[in-house]
Parts: structure tokens; sequence; C-alpha cells
């Protein structure tokens, strides 16, 4: 371990987490609360423009906790990552962007010890364009051997200019810097600050807005880069993650839109026609002093040609990639760079899809299926300025942080969705025998809401929340700045489920959670084939079943689901752990879905869905783990996957409302086996807005 001196020392190599903090101000400007400052071995540490400011200002910014910073034999060659200017907005879905992104990590990973890596951080970090590095630093870090225990700090804290309206950014500024702490307020940040009712879209903005499912896409990106070393991208199902995610992604959204009198989200499939949807982001980046351009309703796609980027590509060919997909989809089988058919299998075809369509590096041959959606997000980023005239960079559909905001985001990802399902629909229906565990039974389910009189109502409300933007706000006092927003959030509540077990033992089974709307958008129930798309999974679980007489009462919390993570988690501080985490349990965990937004708005009349409960048998969802030690925080598995291990399930994602039902089913009540069960539930919407809790 590396000894901090003076002051307290941090923990065990844990410095390094420092250099995320205030990504705008040099390393030797103190970082965190307790003021950490790294010390440069020497003067080529330090970035050639700001060699004079430290000769000039010597060691005045003090800080209590000095880490010094030894020298390396060989300095990195930095030459490709300094092609992206220290202003200049990083792009994950440009492939220029991606190919320095990889060359960083590569960089950093390339480490063999702490220190080193530390080093190589540390004579980065300053060089760099600061949202390339943060980008770079954050994913070395989850993945380095010597450091993928720590956690990583919210990026809403890093670069609150993403998450946050202008004005806001800028009062916290002006409050830092005038007020005393003990005299600064929460800044209010009004939910309607991007549109007015007038755009029906509006509607859902509190979804498409959300601070906690912005960094839970961030965070996943992160988790699942789509380049560089195969070591890192090619983790457990990727592909089909991807696919899947998303996928739920849409349904959520669609099942918002359901709750808010708008009909489900339309593809993208015309990228000639005018885009409907304009969106007005109001952020601001702090760092590279620009502002997010906004889209005008009616904008349309161009040819896109900026030099800068190295980046040329015509609509046509998102069109033929796509083209060429639908065709292989169709014909069960992709070709491969050497000719060679790859089927798309019923197993793994997904996972090799999702490859193609995103596409990651692991895509069997990029040259014929290019780089569908990435490029689509491209396409539509520069719809304001496709051959850079006028010198702007890309809208919020450009970087995982912020593309959840725009409207236009669900429709692309309805597109590439689209594509997913084709190939879904192809694959054989699941037989009885595949749904069916036979010997169990449920016999009955409740759904009880701390605060409601009658079961089975789900209740939601508003909820405000502080934030602290002080570690985003480069060059100003130090201190916290809260912004108070507020968020959808729902009452706690518990399932309750009665399940016999007539098999002459005890048994394992999967509980599988789902909840779909009733109703379409003119009032009828729906088809399978249509609601099978709306199933957004609420849990899944392991249980073991005891024998009859008895039957078994499985109680199971709203906090566990097996999609989401705490709101302490998605907003972890960097500098104080919640109560009862230790550090090391709390790592990798930024990713999943937020807990508030587990449970759809609903409406104040009560919105009927239909929550679908399913017992599956354990032995053909076994999965062979890979052996290691225990994840310490598998809460969000469905939607992320666990670290180093095999996804822990073997069927696949989205199961059983991943295909098309078997003959004769038409809706869901003729889908049903005896360990199912399929019960009405209504969402209240209750319309309160509960303070921070102090
Ligand atoms: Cu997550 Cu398009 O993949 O944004």
């Amino acid at each position: 371990m590396r000894a901090a001196t003076g002051g307290k020392a941090t923990s065990i190599q844990q410095e390094i987490i420092y250099l995320l903090d205030r990504p705008a101000e040099p390393f030797f400007v103190p970082k965190g609360e307790r003021g950490v400052v790294f010390e440069a071995p020497n003067r080529e540490f330090l970035a050639e423009r700001l060699r004079p400011m430290v000769a000039e200002l010597g060691s005045r910014w003090g800080g209590e906790v000095k880490v010094p910073v030894s020298a390396v034999a060989a300095l990195p060659d930095l030459s490709l990552p300094l092609q992206l200017p220290r202003r200049a907005s990083f792009s994950l879905f440009i492939p220029l962007h991606r190919k320095i992104a990889a060359r960083l990590v590569s960089i950093f990973l390339g480490t063999k010890t702490y220190e080193e890596f530390l080093s190589l951080s540390v004579y980065a970090r300053d060089r760099l364009n600061p949202y390339l590095f943060v980008y770079a630093l954050s994913v070395a870090i989850l993945h380095h051997p010597d450091t993928r225990g720590l956690r990583l700090p919210a990026l809403a804290e890093m670069f609150p200019g993403r998450y946050m309206h202008r004005g806001v950014i800028s009062m916290a500024r002006a409050q830092a810097s005038i007020l005393e702490q003990t005299n600064r307020m929460p800044i209010n940040v009004p939910r309607d600050y991007t549109a007015s009712d007038l755009d029906t879209e509006h509607r859902v903005a509190y979804f498409r807005e959300d601070l906690g499912i912005n960094l839970h896409h961030w965070h996943w990106h992160l988790v699942y880069p789509n380049v560089g070393d195969r070591k890192i991208v090619n983790k457990d199902r990727r592909g089909e993650l991807f696919y899947y995610m998303h996928q739920q992604i849409i349904a959520r959204y669609n099942f918002e839109r359901l709750c808010n009198r708008l009909g489900r989200v339309t593809r993208l499939l015309n990228l000639r026609e005018p885009i409907e949807e304009g969106y007005f982001p109001k952020l601001d980046s702090t760092v590279a002093s620009r502002v997010w351009q906004p889209r005008h309703a009616g904008a349309l796609l161009h040819n896109i040609n900026r030099e800068q980027d190295q980046l040329r590509f015509d609509l046509e060919d998102l069109e033929r990639w796509r083209d060429r997909i639908i065709e292989a989809i169709h014909s069960g089988a992709v070709m491969d760079e050497t000719g060679k058919r790859v089927p798309l299998s019923e197993g793994e075809g997904i996972d090799r899809l999702g490859n193609i369509v995103e596409s990651s590096v692991l895509s069997v041959n990029r040259s014929l299926y290019g780089d569908l959606h990435n490029l689509g997000h491209v396409a539509i980023a520069y719809a304001h300025d496709p051959d850079a005239r006028h010198l702007e960079t890309f809208s919020v559909m450009g970087d995982p942080a912020t593309a959840m905001r725009d409207p236009v985001f669900y429709r692309w990802h309805a597109t590439i969705d689209d594509l997913f399902q084709m190939h879904k629909n192809a694959l054989p229906a699941y037989t009885v025998a595949q749904l069916d565990y036979p010997g169990i039974k449920i016999t009955k389910v409740d759904l009880v809401t701390e605060g409601r009189q009658n079961p089975n109502e789900f209740e939601t409300f508003w909820q405000q929340r502080d934030l602290d933007l002080s570690r985003g706000l480069d060059f100003s006092p130090r201190g916290p700045v809260f912004a108070r927003f507020s968020h959808l959030q729902h009452a706690p509540f518990t399932y309750k489920i009665t399940a016999e077990n007539s098999i002459n033992k005890p048994v394992l089974g999967t509980v599988r959670i789902f909840l779909a709307p009733k109703y379409d958008e003119r009032g009828l129930e729906m088809l399978f084939r249509d609601q099978k798309l709306l199933f957004i999974e609420m849990d899944k679980f392991q249980i073991t079943l005891k024998s009859k007489p008895t039957a078994n009462v499985i109680e199971r919390a709203s906090s566990s689901s097996s999609i989401s993570i705490p709101f302490e988690r998605t907003f972890q501080d960097l500098e104080s752990p919640p109560p009862g985490m230790t550090e090391s349990s709390f790592n990798y965990c930024g990713c999943g879905w937020p807990q508030n937004m587990l449970v759809p708005k609903g409406t104040s009349e009560g919105f009927p869905c239909q929550l679908f409960v399913m017992i599956s048998n354990f032995n053909d969802d076994k999965v062979n783990q890979t052996p290691g030690p225990i994840t310490k925080c598998p809460d969000a598995a469905s939607f992320c996957g666990l670290r180093d291990k095999k996804y822990p399930d073997k069927r696949s994602m989205g199961y059983p409302f991943d295909r098309n039902p078997r003959n004769g089913v038409d809706t869901i009540y003729h889908f049903l086996t005896p360990n199912m069960l399929l019960m009405d539930v209504n969402i209240f919407f209750s319309g309160k807005t509960e303070s921070p809790t102090p």
C-alpha cells in the first residue's frame, strides 16, 4: 500500500478515486472533503500549460492528505487520446472516440501494480479531455485487479451539468462562492423545466429525465463497454443483455406512456421523415463550456460528414445494415468475415445478434452488418449540424449519460428492439413442458402495500431529494451545495405467494414476477403477442418449496427486487458509504434500475394492470457458476449481470415473455399453466409530494 502522508490517511489504495473529483481542476488542487492532494514526482508529470501556474502559486492550495505519486520507468504514449481536444465533447457512440477510449483503458489496465496505475492516471489526467478521462479511468478502476473493489462516485456528482438544468448549476456556483456553508439553502429544481404541457410528450418527462434512470444507463454502458480488450468486452451473454436491458426500458417507457394517456412509442423506421418530437434539454456542460443543442420538432436526419471526428457515413449505410440484418434474421443465420454461415440459434442467436446490432467488437462481421445502433445515435445527435459547419457538437443522444432524456431515444431503441423481436418471433414457441413445473401450483398471490387498506394496490407519489452538486463545480469554494429535485416514488410493498408442492420432496424453484398494463390505448384487453412486449420484470429469486401437506407462503419485499438498487447506491457519495455497507461490499454496484422507478406512475383513479407470478423449475434455470467468491452485490443481476460470473439464469432473458406463444394461445389467460398465476392489480398515484428526510 502506498501511504498517504499528513492528516488522515485514506484507506487502502483508494486515492485513485479522488482523481475523479472535480475533473477540470488540476490534480494538485485538493480533492474531496478530506483535501487529498497528489504530489507529482517531477515536473514532467505536470501538463505543460499548468507548469507556470504551479511555479507561481507554489503550495498555496495546501490539502490535508498528501499522496506521493511514484515516477514511472516509461511514460505512456498518449498521442491517440490526445487527439480529442480538452474542450471537445466525448461520445461513446463515435467510432474514433471509442477507439481513443479503448486505448486509454488499455494503457491503464496494462499497469502491473496499483502504484503504476495511479502514476499513469495522474500523468494522463490534466492532459486529456476530462470526460474521456473520467470514462476511461472508471472503466479501468472497475476492471483493474488492484482497484476493482473501489466505489465509483455517481456521475451526477462529477458532471452535474449532464443532469441538471443549467440555471441550477450557475446558482450553485454563485452560492458556493458567496455564501458560507451554513447559509446555503437547497436550490429548487422544478419538475417541469424542459417543456410545457403543450408538448404532450412532456407527460412522461419525469421518466425520461429521472436522474436515477440516466445514471443506471450510463453505468450499464460503463460495465459493458463495446470496444477495447476482448477480456473486458466479452462478458457472459453481453449481447443478449444489451437486447434485454434496452427491451425492458422500452417496455417500461410504454407502460408509463399508457399511464399518461399516450400511445406506445412509434418506431423510427423511415430515417428520411421529419422527426416529430423536438427536445430542448436545457443542460449545460460544466467542463466543455458548451450548451447541449436542442432538436426542433420536424428535424430531418442527414448524411454525416465531420472531419474532426473522422466521421463519415450516409443514412443509406444505416438502411443497408438494417436490411442485411433483417435478411440474416429471416434466413436464420449471419455470415462471418470468412463467409461462413453462423446460425442464429435458439440459445445463442440473440447474444450474437445483440453484438451485431449494437455493435460491439464481438460482432461476427462488422464490415457486413456495420455499426447500426451506435451510428443511429450519432446521426440523430448531429441532426442540427451534420457537417460541422456551425462547429456544434452532438446533442443528448450522443451520450449514454443523457440520451434517455430525449423522446427520440425511445423511437430509435424501439426500432432496434424490433430487430430483436423479429428474431425472437422466428424461434419455436415455448411448449407447455418448457413452461410448466409439474407438481407445483400457485394457489394465491397477495400484494400488500404499506399504508393502503385494500390489497392488490400499488401506490406512487412524488418525493423530493437533495443532491450535493459541489463535486462537479470546478474552481469554486468547497462545501456542499444542494439541489432539491423530485422524482417518482412508490410505497414499499410485499408479495405474498402461496404455492403447493405435490412432489414428494422439497424442490427448488425460481419465482418470476412481471407486471403489464391490462388494456391497450383503446381500453381493450390485449392479445398475448402485444402484451408480452409490455411485461416489465419486477423481481426474480430462488426459493425452496416444501412438499405437502403444508402450503408454502413466500414473502418478498419490493426493496429486494432483482432489477433495482437502493436510492443510496444510485447516488452513492464518494466518501460516505450508506449505513450498513462496508466499502468493499459496495463496489461495482452502481448499475441497476433505481428503486424509486420500480413501479410505473399509474393514475389517480387507479391504473389497471396484471401481475404475473410464475415458479419455474430450478433444474432448468440453474447455471454452472464460474468458481470464485460470491458476488457481494447481486441486487440488480437481472439488468446488470454478476461481476466475473455467468448471468445467473440459464433461460433466455425475458423468459417466458420473449417469444410468440404456442398455438391456441391468443391472450395471457390461455398462456397460463398451474405454476403461474395472474392477478388484477391497480396503481394509484396519490399526487402528494414528500419532503426530503432530514
Ligand atoms: Cu444504451 Cu442506445 O444503447 O443507448
